[in-house]
Protein backbone atom coordinates (compact mmCIF):
# COMPACT_ATOMS: atom_id res chain seq x y z
CA UNK A 1 0.00 0.00 0.00
CA UNK A 2 1.43 3.06 -1.08
CA UNK A 3 1.96 6.11 1.95
CA UNK A 4 1.36 9.24 0.10
CA UNK A 5 0.81 12.30 1.33
CA UNK A 6 -0.25 15.18 -0.53
CA UNK A 7 1.78 17.99 0.64
CA UNK A 8 1.25 22.07 -0.07
CA UNK A 9 3.58 24.41 0.63
CA UNK A 10 1.85 28.09 1.52
CA UNK A 11 4.58 30.63 0.53
CA UNK A 12 3.87 34.18 1.82
CA UNK A 13 4.55 37.73 0.55
CA UNK A 14 5.41 40.67 3.16
CA UNK A 15 3.12 40.90 6.14
CA UNK A 16 3.25 45.06 6.92
CA UNK A 17 4.31 45.87 10.30
CA UNK A 18 0.42 47.31 10.21
CA UNK A 19 -1.29 44.38 9.92
CA UNK A 20 -3.37 42.80 11.63
CA UNK A 21 -3.28 39.49 12.98
CA UNK A 22 -6.68 38.97 11.92
CA UNK A 23 -5.78 39.95 8.41
CA UNK A 24 -2.66 37.48 8.44
CA UNK A 25 -4.89 34.42 9.83
CA UNK A 26 -7.44 35.25 7.12
CA UNK A 27 -4.27 35.13 4.34
CA UNK A 28 -3.43 31.73 5.40
CA UNK A 29 -7.04 30.43 5.40
CA UNK A 30 -6.95 31.18 2.03
CA UNK A 31 -4.22 29.71 1.37
CA UNK A 32 -5.30 26.45 3.24
CA UNK A 33 -8.43 26.61 1.42
CA UNK A 34 -6.46 26.86 -2.49
CA UNK A 35 -4.36 23.73 -0.85
CA UNK A 36 -7.26 21.57 -0.30
CA UNK A 37 -8.75 22.65 -3.46
CA UNK A 38 -5.82 21.23 -5.37
CA UNK A 39 -6.07 17.37 -2.90
CA UNK A 40 -2.94 18.44 -0.19
CA UNK A 41 -3.75 16.55 3.44
CA UNK A 42 -1.34 18.88 4.90
CA UNK A 43 0.29 22.83 4.54
CA UNK A 44 3.23 24.36 5.42
CA UNK A 45 3.50 28.02 6.62
CA UNK A 46 6.50 29.94 7.00
CA UNK A 47 8.80 30.88 9.85
CA UNK A 48 6.59 33.66 12.06
CA UNK A 49 3.35 33.59 9.84
CA UNK A 50 1.33 35.66 12.20
CA UNK A 51 3.59 39.12 12.18
CA UNK A 52 5.58 41.51 10.29
CA UNK A 53 9.66 39.58 10.95
CA UNK A 54 9.85 42.28 14.03
CA UNK A 55 13.60 40.82 14.82
CA UNK A 56 14.50 43.64 12.21
CA UNK A 57 13.68 46.44 14.66
CA UNK A 58 15.26 47.30 18.89
CA UNK A 59 12.09 46.92 20.21
CA UNK A 60 12.33 49.04 23.69
CA UNK A 61 8.99 48.89 24.74
CA UNK A 62 8.21 45.65 26.37
CA UNK A 63 4.15 45.66 25.95
CA UNK A 64 4.83 46.32 22.34
CA UNK A 65 7.44 43.46 22.13
CA UNK A 66 5.06 40.91 23.69
CA UNK A 67 2.69 42.27 21.19
CA UNK A 68 4.05 40.27 18.83
CA UNK A 69 4.30 36.83 20.76
CA UNK A 70 1.82 34.34 20.86
CA UNK A 71 0.77 33.13 24.58
CA UNK A 72 -1.34 30.19 23.87
CA UNK A 73 -2.05 28.13 20.15
CA UNK A 74 -4.35 28.60 19.57
CA UNK A 75 -5.53 31.89 20.76
CA UNK A 76 -8.49 33.80 20.16
CA UNK A 77 -7.00 35.49 16.67
CA UNK A 78 -5.35 31.69 15.63
CA UNK A 79 -8.95 30.21 16.63
CA UNK A 80 -10.37 30.49 13.11
CA UNK A 81 -7.53 28.81 11.01
CA UNK A 82 -7.21 25.50 13.84
CA UNK A 83 -11.36 25.43 13.11
CA UNK A 84 -10.97 25.83 9.43
CA UNK A 85 -8.60 23.30 9.32
CA UNK A 86 -11.02 21.02 11.24
CA UNK A 87 -13.06 21.56 8.64
CA UNK A 88 -11.92 20.93 5.28
CA UNK A 89 -9.39 17.85 7.44
CA UNK A 90 -5.99 19.86 6.52
CA UNK A 91 -3.28 19.33 9.07
CA UNK A 92 -0.67 22.07 8.89
CA UNK A 93 2.65 23.35 9.88
CA UNK A 94 2.64 26.90 11.52
CA UNK A 95 5.86 29.14 12.49
CA UNK A 96 4.95 31.79 15.57
CA UNK A 97 6.48 33.79 18.26
CA UNK A 98 6.03 32.26 21.23
CA UNK A 99 5.65 34.03 25.28
CA UNK A 100 5.72 31.46 27.98
CA UNK A 101 6.00 31.12 31.92
CA UNK A 102 8.82 28.83 31.97
CA UNK A 103 10.55 27.92 35.32
CA UNK A 104 9.01 30.86 36.73
CA UNK A 105 10.37 33.24 34.38
CA UNK A 106 9.00 34.81 30.92
CA UNK A 107 10.36 32.92 28.18
CA UNK A 108 10.81 33.83 23.94
CA UNK A 109 10.63 31.15 21.83
CA UNK A 110 11.02 31.28 17.54
CA UNK A 111 8.69 28.34 17.52
CA UNK A 112 6.65 25.49 15.49
CA UNK A 113 3.71 22.99 15.24
CA UNK A 114 2.44 20.51 13.56
CA UNK A 115 -1.22 20.29 14.08
CA UNK A 116 -3.67 16.88 12.67
CA UNK A 117 -6.23 17.21 10.39
CA UNK A 118 -8.55 17.00 13.35
CA UNK A 119 -6.91 20.44 14.45
CA UNK A 120 -5.84 19.03 17.70
CA UNK A 121 -1.71 19.79 18.02
CA UNK A 122 0.70 16.75 17.12
CA UNK A 123 3.89 17.99 18.22
CA UNK A 124 5.91 21.51 18.88
CA UNK A 125 9.58 22.80 17.90
CA UNK A 126 11.43 25.46 19.20
CA UNK A 127 14.36 26.62 16.62
CA UNK A 128 17.99 25.83 17.67
CA UNK A 129 19.75 27.76 15.63
CA UNK A 130 19.33 31.54 15.87
CA UNK A 131 20.91 33.79 13.55
CA UNK A 132 21.94 37.50 13.81
CA UNK A 133 22.79 39.62 16.84
CA UNK A 134 21.42 40.39 19.94
CA UNK A 135 22.65 44.23 19.88
CA UNK A 136 22.39 46.49 16.59
CA UNK A 137 25.17 46.15 13.97
CA UNK A 138 26.59 49.29 13.04
CA UNK A 139 26.60 50.03 9.25
CA UNK A 140 23.35 47.51 8.79
CA UNK A 141 20.70 48.43 6.52
CA UNK A 142 18.64 45.81 8.18
CA UNK A 143 19.16 44.35 11.81
CA UNK A 144 18.70 40.57 12.54
CA UNK A 145 18.10 40.31 15.74
CA UNK A 146 16.88 37.00 16.84
CA UNK A 147 19.64 36.63 19.94
CA UNK A 148 17.68 39.51 21.20
CA UNK A 149 14.19 38.21 20.95
CA UNK A 150 14.62 34.70 21.61
CA UNK A 151 16.55 31.72 23.30
CA UNK A 152 17.71 28.63 21.60
CA UNK A 153 15.27 26.20 21.34
CA UNK A 154 15.03 23.46 24.34
CA UNK A 155 13.43 20.74 22.93
CA UNK A 156 16.01 19.38 20.51
CA UNK A 157 14.86 18.08 17.07
CA UNK A 158 11.92 15.47 18.10
CA UNK A 159 9.89 13.35 15.16
CA UNK A 160 5.96 12.54 15.24
CA UNK A 161 4.32 10.47 13.65
CA UNK A 162 1.44 12.07 11.48
CA UNK A 163 -0.10 11.78 8.02
CA UNK A 164 0.87 7.78 7.51
CA UNK A 165 4.91 8.71 8.39
CA UNK A 166 7.32 10.13 10.81
CA UNK A 167 7.53 14.09 10.63
CA UNK A 168 10.17 16.44 12.02
CA UNK A 169 9.95 20.05 12.56
CA UNK A 170 12.88 23.15 12.08
CA UNK A 171 12.72 26.37 11.57
CA UNK A 172 15.14 29.00 8.89
CA UNK A 173 18.46 28.50 9.48
CA UNK A 174 18.20 25.73 11.18
CA UNK A 175 18.38 24.03 7.60
CA UNK A 176 21.80 25.45 6.47
CA UNK A 177 23.53 22.83 9.65
CA UNK A 178 23.81 19.07 8.53
CA UNK A 179 23.11 18.02 12.25
CA UNK A 180 19.59 19.68 12.13
CA UNK A 181 18.39 16.54 9.10
CA UNK A 182 21.00 14.45 10.50
CA UNK A 183 19.29 14.29 14.12
CA UNK A 184 16.13 13.61 12.80
CA UNK A 185 17.37 11.43 10.39
CA UNK A 186 18.67 9.01 13.26
CA UNK A 187 15.32 8.59 14.11
CA UNK A 188 13.87 7.77 10.64
CA UNK A 189 12.38 10.92 9.76
CA UNK A 190 10.26 10.86 6.60
CA UNK A 191 9.37 14.18 5.62
CA UNK A 192 11.21 17.23 7.22
CA UNK A 193 8.82 20.77 7.25
CA UNK A 194 10.14 24.49 7.77
CA UNK A 195 9.51 28.18 7.38
CA UNK A 196 12.44 30.95 6.61
CA UNK A 197 12.66 34.48 6.47
CA UNK A 198 15.87 34.92 4.71
CA UNK A 199 16.92 38.76 3.48
CA UNK A 200 18.71 38.84 0.88
CA UNK A 201 21.82 41.58 2.67
CA UNK A 202 22.22 38.87 5.71
CA UNK A 203 26.22 39.01 6.08
CA UNK A 204 27.00 42.09 4.93
CA UNK A 205 29.66 40.40 2.06
CA UNK A 206 28.22 40.49 -1.41
CA UNK A 207 30.38 37.83 -2.80
CA UNK A 208 28.17 35.31 0.14
CA UNK A 209 24.24 37.31 -0.35
CA UNK A 210 24.74 36.95 -3.75
CA UNK A 211 24.54 33.24 -3.35
CA UNK A 212 21.10 33.75 -1.39
CA UNK A 213 18.92 31.56 -3.68
CA UNK A 214 21.64 29.27 -4.43
CA UNK A 215 22.24 28.41 -0.77
CA UNK A 216 18.76 28.07 0.06
CA UNK A 217 17.88 25.55 -2.19
CA UNK A 218 21.22 24.06 -1.48
CA UNK A 219 21.40 23.27 2.22
CA UNK A 220 17.58 22.23 1.64
CA UNK A 221 18.29 19.91 -1.16
CA UNK A 222 21.18 18.44 0.32
CA UNK A 223 19.40 17.66 3.97
CA UNK A 224 16.85 15.42 1.95
CA UNK A 225 19.13 13.35 -0.11
CA UNK A 226 21.74 12.78 2.80
CA UNK A 227 18.50 11.34 5.16
CA UNK A 228 16.44 10.33 2.44
CA UNK A 229 13.60 12.40 3.67
CA UNK A 230 11.25 14.46 1.64
CA UNK A 231 11.58 18.48 2.73
CA UNK A 232 9.02 21.20 2.46
CA UNK A 233 10.98 25.08 2.92
CA UNK A 234 8.00 27.56 2.93
CA UNK A 235 9.43 31.19 2.22
CA UNK A 236 8.25 34.80 3.54
CA UNK A 237 9.30 36.74 0.27
CA UNK A 238 9.28 40.15 -1.31
CA UNK A 239 10.21 43.38 -0.05
CA UNK A 240 8.83 43.59 3.33
CA UNK A 241 9.35 46.62 5.80
CA UNK A 242 12.31 47.65 3.01
CA UNK A 243 13.80 44.67 3.72
CA UNK A 244 14.03 42.36 0.37
CA UNK A 245 13.68 37.98 1.31
CA UNK A 246 14.09 35.28 -0.56
CA UNK A 247 11.14 33.25 -2.00
CA UNK A 248 11.44 29.90 -3.96
CA UNK A 249 9.90 28.03 -1.71
CA UNK A 250 10.23 24.60 -2.48
CA UNK A 251 8.95 20.99 -1.86
CA UNK A 252 12.29 18.65 -1.98
CA UNK A 253 12.85 14.62 -3.09
CA UNK A 254 14.59 12.38 -0.67
CA UNK A 255 16.15 12.61 -4.44
CA UNK A 256 17.81 15.64 -3.48
CA UNK A 257 15.22 16.81 -6.40
CA UNK A 258 12.78 20.09 -6.60
CA UNK A 259 9.62 18.63 -7.71
CA UNK A 260 7.17 21.79 -6.71
CA UNK A 261 8.90 25.44 -6.63
CA UNK A 262 7.05 28.74 -6.23
CA UNK A 263 7.82 31.10 -8.72
CA UNK A 264 6.19 34.37 -7.51
CA UNK A 265 7.54 37.13 -4.44
CA UNK A 266 4.19 36.58 -2.95
CA UNK A 267 1.10 34.62 -1.12
CA UNK A 268 1.30 31.30 -3.47
CA UNK A 269 0.47 27.42 -2.74
CA UNK A 270 2.42 25.07 -4.46
CA UNK A 271 1.33 21.19 -4.08
CA UNK A 272 3.08 17.86 -4.15
CA UNK A 273 2.50 14.08 -4.28
CA UNK A 274 4.91 12.60 -1.69
CA UNK A 275 5.34 9.72 -1.92
CA UNK A 276 6.88 8.45 1.80
CA UNK A 277 8.88 5.17 0.58
CA UNK A 278 10.83 6.69 -2.03
CA UNK A 279 13.14 8.20 0.89
CA UNK A 280 12.66 4.58 2.34
CA UNK A 281 14.51 3.11 -0.90
CA UNK A 282 17.43 5.77 -0.02
CA UNK A 283 17.20 4.66 3.81
CA UNK A 284 17.66 0.81 2.79
CA UNK A 285 20.61 1.16 -0.08
CA UNK A 286 23.06 4.13 0.03
CA UNK A 287 21.97 6.16 3.06
CA UNK A 288 21.63 3.06 5.16
CA UNK A 289 22.64 4.15 8.85
CA UNK A 290 22.91 1.05 10.32
CA UNK A 291 25.09 -0.55 7.59
CA UNK A 292 27.33 2.62 6.16
CA UNK A 293 27.56 4.74 9.25
CA UNK A 294 30.63 4.96 11.24
CA UNK A 295 29.70 6.88 14.61
CA UNK A 296 33.04 5.47 16.58
CA UNK A 297 35.15 6.58 14.14
CA UNK A 298 33.66 10.06 14.28
CA UNK A 299 33.89 10.12 18.07
CA UNK A 300 37.43 9.39 17.76
CA UNK A 301 37.56 12.05 15.31
CA UNK A 302 36.37 14.99 17.21
CA UNK A 303 37.45 13.81 20.74
CA UNK A 304 41.27 13.27 19.38
CA UNK A 305 42.58 16.64 20.75
CA UNK A 306 45.52 18.46 18.61
CA UNK A 307 44.32 16.72 15.63
CA UNK A 308 45.20 19.24 13.33
CA UNK A 309 49.31 20.34 13.56
CA UNK A 310 50.08 23.66 14.78
CA UNK A 311 50.93 26.27 11.52
CA UNK A 312 54.18 25.88 10.74
CA UNK A 313 56.42 28.63 12.03
N1 LIG B 1 15.21 33.79 9.96
C1 LIG B 1 16.42 33.26 9.73
O1 LIG B 1 16.83 32.35 10.43
N2 LIG B 1 17.12 33.80 8.72
C2 LIG B 1 18.47 33.39 8.42
C3 LIG B 1 19.29 34.52 7.83
C4 LIG B 1 19.35 35.69 8.72
C5 LIG B 1 20.71 34.04 7.60
C6 LIG B 1 18.53 32.22 7.44
O2 LIG B 1 19.33 31.31 7.70
O3 LIG B 1 17.89 32.25 6.41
Amino acid sequence: MPRIIQAAAAQMGPIARSETRKDTVRRLIAMMRQAKERGAELVVFTEMALTTFFPRWVIEDEAELDSYYEREMPGPETLPLFEEAKRLGVGFYLGYAELVMEEGKKRRFNTSILVGRDGAIIGKYRKVHLPGHAEPQPNRTHQHLEKRYFEPGNLGFGVWRGFGGVMGMCICNDRRWPETYRVMGLQGVEMVMLGYNTPFDHTGHPDIDGLTSFHNHLSMQAGAYQNGTWVIGTAKCGTEEGSRMVGQSVIVAPSGEIVAQAVSLEDEVITARCDLDLGTRYRETIFNFAKHREPEAYRLIVERKGAIPPPES
